[in-house]
């Protein structure tokens, strides 16, 4: 049970406060400069209320964006994702070049997927995969496009890919929200450039199928590594 695991070590970060928490394991999200939406704003436009910060989390008093860890050796991180079905809703597009959102399957290597049009704010789809994967965008370049996926790795190094865990009031996870960076270089760091709503509301048809089978597909896959 990957989830439940995923939601308990959150559960404990939290109430052990950040004390646990090492603060190199989250990437540092900058401000936006020209008046572009901050995480906070596109929260509130895609789900409702206003959500505030608390730390690195936010929350509109109902639900709560808790930010997911991005490295690290023991916790789980945002990089590599389990398989699912997920249903994916662009929900912020402040970047300055066209790109489009998808996924690479696998754990490393692989193509580019697409899944959306980051350009088309509102518009969703709905994806299943059978094995670990990536989410990935990609952007629209002078003379070649980039690919830039949730795992550092892919990207020589550096994190194009911040996220946090949506939990209703009854502690619930009902859903994921991604914030993309889009520049590798001379990057500005406001990671607003491509956002969505990750949500695990099931389809009518797919309620029967038990909610629990989508919710397992949900979480990050838990990553061992040896010391
Ligand atoms: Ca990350
Ligand atoms: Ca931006
Ligand atoms: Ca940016």
């Amino acid at each position: 049970m990957k989830n439940p695991s995923n939601a308990l070590v959150v559960g404990l970060l939290m109430s052990a406060g950040v004390a646990v928490a090492d603060n190199d394991d989250y990437t540092r999200i900058h401000s936006p400069n020209n008046g572009e939406y901050t995480h906070a704003q596109i929260l509130s436009n895609a789900l409702g209320g206003t959500f505030s910060a608390s730390g690195r989390d936010f929350s509109n008093g109902s639900i709560n964006a808790i930010r997911n860890r991005d490295s690290g050796y023991i916790h789980n991180t945002d990089q590599i994702w389990s398989a699912g079905t997920y249903n994916a809703k662009i929900i912020g597009n402040q970047g300055s070049n066209d790109a489009e959102f998808g996924y690479v399957n696998g754990t490393h290597g692989g193509h580019f997927r697409s899944l959306l049009d980051a350009e088309e704010i509102g518009s969703s789809t709905s994806t299943t995969r059978d094995d670990d994967f990536r989410w990935a965008i990609k952007v629209d370049g002078f003379i070649w496009d980039s690919v830039y996926t949730s795992r550092d790795h892919d990207n020589y190094g550096k994190d194009m890919m911040v996220s946090y865990t949506l939990y209703n009031a009854s502690n619930a996870i009902i859903g994921s929200v991604l914030f993309f960076e889009d520049k590798k270089h001379f990057s500005d760091k406001d990671f607003n450039d491509v956002a969505v709503l990750l949500s695990i509301v099931p389809a009518p048809q797919a309620a029967a199928m038990g909610g629990l089978t989508l919710l397992a597909g949900f979480g990050m896959t838990r990553r061992r590594r040896l010391a």
